[in-house]
């Protein structure tokens, strides 16, 4: 059987390209996330275009209950997940810290940290049982450094940082790989989301740069899963050349 890796917010973005990727390589895919339409269409797609197997399966990471039901429901040969690619996430607003929206900082925690755990909670003992897996969690820049008006999102990505770090150490006798990728600004539909479809808000992100394209992170994501069996990519921060750090930013026109 084709190698499997299961990805997270498979639906757009970079776990879309990152499905892309992998399906161009010949491996089989679980595809997740919440919007069940994109995920058939994707999986149509990829099965005629590359003749490879793919399950999709539409779940809410932020439910234990979900996430628990729904990868437990795969098939056994389909529990041999080699790679897990804890991609699901995103920002909502930017506000200062004292006008910052509850509701929001709950669903970013909810999302990017406790549907990071509980997918990881469930995966990483077929991993363990099989002697073998490797692990790959999206982190951010935002997750080295604070920026104005990142507060809970940047502390949600600081603890996929501190997660990466852990799981590394403790999964150490198991032969399984820890990586984070942790990029920059990259025009997806994180800015939209972030921005509740306030697209001149959205386009404001990238204005005057080139940012990184989700390309460009399954690059990245295919360069860290095909390194040698003795090799493991602990960390790779990614931004755009016209962006030093979560900061600094040389807007002119775009290269
Ligand atoms: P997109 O908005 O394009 O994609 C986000 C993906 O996450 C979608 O597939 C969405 O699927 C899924 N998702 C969100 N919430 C949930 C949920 N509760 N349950 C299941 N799936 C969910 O953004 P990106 O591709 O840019 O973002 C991917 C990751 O990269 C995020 O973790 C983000 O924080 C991180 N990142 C993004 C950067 C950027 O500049 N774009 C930079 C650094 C990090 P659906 O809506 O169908 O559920
Ligand atoms: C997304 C990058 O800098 O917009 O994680 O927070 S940033």
């Amino acid at each position: 059987m084709n190698k499997i890796i299961l990805i997270t917010g498979s639906t757009s973005g970079f776990g879309k390209a990152i499905a892309e990727e992998f399906a161009m390589h010949g491996w089989n895919l679980i595809i997740t996330g919440r919007r069940q339409d994109r995920l058939l269409s994707l999986q149509k797609n990829l099965e005629e275009k590359f003749k490879i197997e793919i399950k999709s399966l539409c779940f809410d990471v932020t439910s234990f209950e979900e996430v628990a039901n729904s990868l437990g429901s795969l098939p056994e040969e389909w529990k041999k997940i080699d790679v897990l690619v804890n991609n699901a996430g995103l920002a909502l607003g930017r506000e200062l810290f004292q006008d910052g929206i509850l509701e929001n900082w709950e669903r970013m925690i909810d999302t990017n940290v406790k549907g990071l755990i509980y997918v990881t909670r469930i995966v990483s003992p077929w991993m363990i049982a099989a002697k073998k897996g490797h692990i790959i969690n999206m982190g951010s820049v935002a997750g080295k450094e604070a920026y104005s008006g990142g507060n809970v999102y940047s502390a949600s990505k600081f603890a996929v940082d501190a997660l990466t770090k852990n799981m590394r150490v403790d999964f150490l006798p198991f032969n399984i790989k820890v990586s984070q990728i942790a990029p920059g600004a990259a025009e997806t539909e994180f800015s939209l989301v972030r921005f509740n479809g306030d697209e001149s808000k959205a386009k404001a992100v990238y204005h005057g740069i080139t940012p990184l394209v989700a390309q460009d992170i399954a690059d990245a994501a295919w360069f860290i899963a095909s390194r040698p069996a003795h090799v493991c990519i602990n960390d790779l921060v990614i931004t755009p050349t016209q962006q030093a750090n979560a900061t600094a930013f040389h807007r002119t026109n775009n290269i």
